[in-house]
């Protein structure tokens, strides 16, 4: 049974472009790691006036994106991607987690 999830995360103000091309060019390694993880489709949305991210995710188990941040590849990424968002001391992005209040 495939479950929604959603979250927002900050970019900060500037870095649109670059997020976007490292994203375009994001690793094979990660997107394996995302699917054999159980995250069916994954896509992320910019709100350009506040620069938040919308993050919305199809998980088959209960393991997002997020929840991966004990495995190398992860952590790499989230060291690579710190200078352009909003993160906590361990660059994990600020993952604000959002109410889902409709579906069809
Ligand atoms: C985002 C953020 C998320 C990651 C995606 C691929 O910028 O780092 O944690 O799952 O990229």
């Amino acid at each position: 049974m495939n479950n929604q999830l959603a979250f927002r995360m900050k970019l900060i103000p500037g870095n649109e472009k670059e997020y976007e091309k490292r994203h375009r060019e994001i690793w094979p390694e990660l997107v394996k790691l995302l699917k054999d993880s159980g995250v069916v489709d994954y896509s992320i949305f910019l709100d350009h006036e506040t620069s938040t991210l919308f993050a919305v995710q199809t998980i088959s188990g209960h393991i997002g994106s997020q929840d991966l941040g004990q495995t190398a590849i992860v952590r790499k990424w989230w060291a690579y991607m710190a200078d352009l968002m909003e993160t906590h001391p361990d660059n994990s992005p600020i993952s604000i987690p959002l109410k889902e209040v409709f579906t069809l």
